[in-house]
Parts: C-alpha cells; structure tokens; sequence
C-alpha cells in the first residue's frame, strides 16, 4: 500500500509536470488498487482482532463493509453470535444475531425456544423489533424490510417439537415490502420437510384462507388481514395473517405441544403438527441466494 501511495504520488507530480496524456488512466487504477488494498487491510485488521481476542463482543465492532451475516462470514468471522452490520437502506447499523452453523452466515429475524418473552405486541413493537437476540426476539419489520430488499434471500426456518423432532422449511426469494404496504410479504419456491404452510397448498380448497402470499403484517393495533375479525388479536401475535393461517410462528408459547383453546393461537405450522400443536422451537433466518451456493 506504500508503494502504491508513492507510485500515486510520484505520478501527480510527473503529470503535473510533462501535462502528459495517458498519465489519467493509470492514476485512477491505481487509486482503485489503493481503495481495494484499503478495504483488504480492514479486513485483516478486524480478522487479526477477533484472532487476538476470541471471546471479543462482536456486537460492539460495525461491519461497514457487511450488509448482511454472511459477508461477515466470509470475512472470516466463523462464531455464531451478535454483530452489528448496516444493511443497505437503513439508517443506521443493525445489531444482529449471526448463525454460522448450516453452511454459516445466516441473519437471525425470529427466535423462540422457552415462551420467556412475549409476542402479543404491538405495531410499534414489531415495527422495531423486541427481544433478547441471545434469547427469544423479534428482528423488526422495518430491519427485515432493508434485509430483503438488498437481492434475492432465502429464508430457512427451523422447527422442532417437543419430543426432539426437528423438520425445516426453506423459502427462495423472501421480501418483506416497507411500512407503507404494510410489510407485505412474498416468496418464491419451497423446499423442506416440514411442508409447505406459507402457501397454504398442502390442500387446494384451502389456499384462498390459508396462503400467507402476499399477506399485509397485522397486530392486535393494526388490522391489515382478509377476516372480518381481527386474527392478530385472536391469535396473540402478529403476523401475515390472511384468513386468519397455516403457519403462525409467533402465536401463543405453549410449554407442553398439545394445547386446547378457543382459536389455534399456539406456535403453529400446521402442515406438520396441525393447528392443536404449539412448537418448541422456531427459527427464522435469512441468507442471500447467491452467497448461500458459494458457501458450501
Ligand atoms: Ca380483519
């Protein structure tokens, strides 16, 4: 990097000197070789930092560079655990929960696994998000919106139930549209074994009520669903809701799995345990499509 300064230096001044053609071209080569070095070096530098110290609170480090887990991850940051990036389009750096585990580099939108922390909340609420990203939380619809709106993301949620089981189901092309429409959200092709809830499709009829394409985000505040009840606030949480779900990853925590009540407000995905199951464990996270091939 040193010796490019001098180069660049030295050919500011020969330039200045002959008014020589050509000398242009160079210099700004070199001024991007200078800015790639630089980047390198910052790189290396927050590399050899985390070496030094392993234990380090990642969370207090911004990522410039990183709009998304999985280029910390490939900056060689290989612990799962809390970062703070600045996705593209939001207004300041995000501080997020990275899973390195399953190829690395996912971001962590939605975690529950004991019911500690509540989901019956409000706009304001999962507008920003709520939580404990080391625990039970929700990302935040607008932090999920400037997630998936940098490329193509595929969202993976990982589910278990109480007897060990665990099944997942992976969506291609995950957005979340801006608070302005509502949050709405779209997806592309399914591939899992827990079944495909988000479309609704495991039974045809079902679809025009149970699809979450295309769905508004309500709460028990904002009622943007197709019922003419409000479903965020019979099923306790808010959600993508149509008429009212298939899936509801953020209803009511359950301790035991098998619930009885008057609305299927537990942590359902009901293409694998059915509407009387509430989950123990719900994972949501994002991954950019392309990053996701070369990771492997
Ligand atoms: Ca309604």
């Amino acid at each position: 990097s040193t010796g490019t300064r001098h180069r660049i230096t030295c050919l500011i001044l020969y330039c200045h000197d002959t008014a020589s053609d050509g000398c242009g071209g160079e210099l700004a080569q070199l001024r991007q070789q200078e800015q790639l070095l630089k980047r390198q070096l910052q790189k290396q530098e927050l590399l050899l930092r985390s070496l030094q110290k392993p234990c380090e609170n990642h969370a207090e480090t911004v990522f410039d560079h990183a709009v998304y887990c999985s280029q910390v991850y490939s900056s060689g940051f290989q612990s799962s655990g809390l970062y703070r990036i600045r996705p593209s389009g939001s207004p300041s750096a995000v501080k997020v929960y990275c899973d390195m585990t399953e190829g690395g580099g996912w971001t962590v939108l939605q975690r529950r696994v004991n019911g500690t922390e509540a989901f019956n909340r409000s706009w304001i609420e999962y507008k920003d998000g709520f939580g404990d990203l080391n625990a039970e939380f929700w990302l935040g619809n607008d932090n999920m919106h400037f997630l998936t709106t940098q490329g193509n993301y595929s969202v993976k949620i990982n589910l278990e139930d109480f007897d060990g089981h665990q099944r997942y189901a992976e969506y291609k092309n995950f957005q979340v549209a801006n608070e302005k429409e509502h949050y709405r959200l779209s997806f592309g092709d399914y591939v899992g074994t827990a079944g495909d809830a988000l479309t609704g499709s495991y039974q045809v009829p079902e679809v025009k009520w149970a699809s979450h394409q295309g769905m508004k985000f309500s709460t028990y505040d904002q009622d943007n669903d197709n019922y003419k009840g409000n479903c965020a606030q019979e099923d306790k949480g808010g959600w993508w809701f149509n008429k009212c779900h298939s899936a509801n990853l953020n209803g009511v925590y359950y301790p035991n799995g098998h619930y009885s009540a008057s609305t299927d407000d537990g942590v359902v995905w009901y293409p694998w345990r059915g509407w009387w199951y509430s989950l123990k464990t719900s994972i949501m996270k994002l991954r950019p499509e392309v990053a996701s091939s070369c990771l492997v």
